[in-house]
């Protein structure tokens, strides 16, 4: 932080911006809170930290640049660049929540970020820390801001951290640090890939261990000198994480030494195997017990709103994965299953190019039922398979997908899959992935979860 007696300005009125006031509040320093949101009702939770007054709400404008030295901003406010280069150009400072939580010095952190993958990889690296008596907390992306995290005193600090959370953070110091994967997402807000990607690389920047996905081309290897690896193929040292298949059964190597079956978690999904070899190099990293690690594995729970089965009537599996909000993941949630997929999708569109996501569904997918604000330009885009039906939101797709199911379950014996990947973000009808996986889930079950078969 810049010395100063201007107050803070704390831009962006979320969980993020609460903690940061809480925080300061805390320090005593004085600071003036900003969002965009011009009809924002301050509740009792942001009443408790910080006064009316000190509250500004509509256009944030110029004039900001010249009533602070520092500016800490939330992850999701795309702050006009004008005004970030005008606070630049004046020596002014801008951090965020993580830069801040850097500034208190803990020891032991952990950071993870990637496109898919890092809240469960995050929760794989707490669960196992936890379970080797190691008390840990996991914060950031996850939902839990990262200065939440400095009330308690613990032994890890597992940092999950987005490209919006790492665009603007100057410095965050690390144990050790991951990228899970990167493919294209969120460009409307960081315009190019390669942009996206160099965000993304800012994890490694001031960490002791750097660990790389060996089959991630997006991956610069060649940049970094590091010692720890996973990756999709069996790996030739101990250091080095990987999946090999034996008579069509998945095992995690360690090295050349198999340490785990698939059939010893209760994750679905190659991909989450893979996010048990990311989890499992982020603790080798830090020097601790591998085989003690690996048994904790099978205690893990399944996240909710990622490849959750939690319906399953007769040969039927209904699955929710609503945090699938980009194509790749709507991917690996379909190479996931074996067959006889009813694929719900739909939603507000990242993107228009849907080629890889044609040839993954052709012959696994019998029925896709489109949703949502992009429905139209998916069916146009999605061309692979036959039976592709439009329909108006959630709830329709899953009247449509019992009935379709009940035809087909008559034609096939093995499990038939009905799935919500959406690929793409919720916000055209809902205010977050989690409030759309719960409306499927009660389209399903019924309003209290009592199950509505009609
Ligand atoms: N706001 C503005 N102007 C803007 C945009 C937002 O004033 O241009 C205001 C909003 O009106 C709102 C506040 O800023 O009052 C919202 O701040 P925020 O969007 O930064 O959200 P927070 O509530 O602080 O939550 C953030 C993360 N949200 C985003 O990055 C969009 C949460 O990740 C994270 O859990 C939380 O901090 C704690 O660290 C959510 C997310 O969607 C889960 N992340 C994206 C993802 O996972 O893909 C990146
Ligand atoms: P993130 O926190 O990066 O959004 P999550 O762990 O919440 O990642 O998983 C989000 C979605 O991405 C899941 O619904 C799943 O379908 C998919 N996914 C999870 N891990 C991976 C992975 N390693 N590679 C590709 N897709 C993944």
């Amino acid at each position: 932080m810049k010395k100063s007696n201007l107050p803070i300005a704390i831009i962006g009125l979320g969980k993020t911006g609460v903690s940061v006031a809480k925080y300061f509040q805390g320090k005593n320093q004085k600071f003036i809170a900003y969002d965009t949101r011009k009809n924002f009702i301050v509740n009792y939770e942001i009443e408790k930290y910080i006064r009316k007054e000190d509250i500004k709400l509509g256009e944030i404008t110029k004039d900001i640049v010249y009533q602070h030295d520092n500016f800490i901003i939330s992850p999701g406010v795309d702050l006009d660049k004008k005004i970030i280069k005008e606070i630049r150009d004046n020596d002014k400072n801008i951090q965020t929540d993580i830069d801040i939580f850097n500034e208190n010095g803990k020891k032991k952190v952990i950071c993870i970020t990637g496109s898919n993958g890092k809240t469960t990889v995050t929760s794989i690296v707490e669960h196992i820390l936890n379970n080797l008596g190691k008390k840990s907390k996991a914060g950031g992306n996850i939902g839990l801001p990262a200065l939440e995290l400095l009330n308690k005193n613990y032994e890890y600090y597992i940092l999950e951290l987005s490209s919006f959370q790492l665009e603007m953070t100057k410095k965050i110091n690390s144990e050790s640090s991951i990228i899970t994967n990167i493919t294209p997402d969120h460009l409307d807000r960081h315009k190019t890939f390669n942009n996206y990607i160099n965000i993304k690389h800012k994890i490694f920047k001031n960490t002791k261990n750097i660990i790389i996905n060996r089959s991630d081309n997006n991956i610069k290897k060649n940049k970094y000198n590091f010692k720890y690896t996973f990756g999709l193929d069996v790996p030739k040292d101990k250091n080095s994480f990987g999946i090999d298949s034996i008579k069509n059964i998945n095992y995690i190597y360690q090295g050349d030494e198999k340490i785990l079956s698939e059939n010893d978690t209760r994750l679905i999904g190659h991909h989450n195997l893979v996010n048990i070899c990311s989890a499992l190099a982020v603790i080798n990293s830090l020097g601790l017990d591998i085989k003690k690690s690996v048994k904790t594995i099978k205690s893990f729970k399944v996240l909710e709103h990622r490849m959750e089965n939690f319906y399953n009537k007769k040969n039927i599996r209904w699955i929710n994965d609503s945090k699938a909000t980009n194509i790749e993941s709507t991917i690996s949630a379909v190479n996931s299953l074996k067959s006889n997929i009813i694929l719900l999708m739909g939603g507000r569109s990242k993107t228009d190019n849907y080629t890889e996501l044609n040839k993954i569904i052709f012959g696994k997918v019998k029925y896709l039922i489109l949703f949502g604000e992009c429905k139209d330009l998916l069916f146009e885009k999605i061309n692979s398979i036959e039976n592709i039906i439009k329909v108006k939101d959630i709830n329709s797709a899953v009247i449509k997908a019992k009935y379709f199911s009940s035809n087909f379950s008559e034609k096939y014996e093995n499990n038939i899959n009905i799935i919500l990947s959406p690929a793409c973000s919720s916000y055209d009808s809902f205010l977050s992935y989690e409030e759309r996986g719960n409306f499927f889930k009660k389209c399903v079950l019924g309003p209290n979860g009592i199950i509505n078969d009609k």
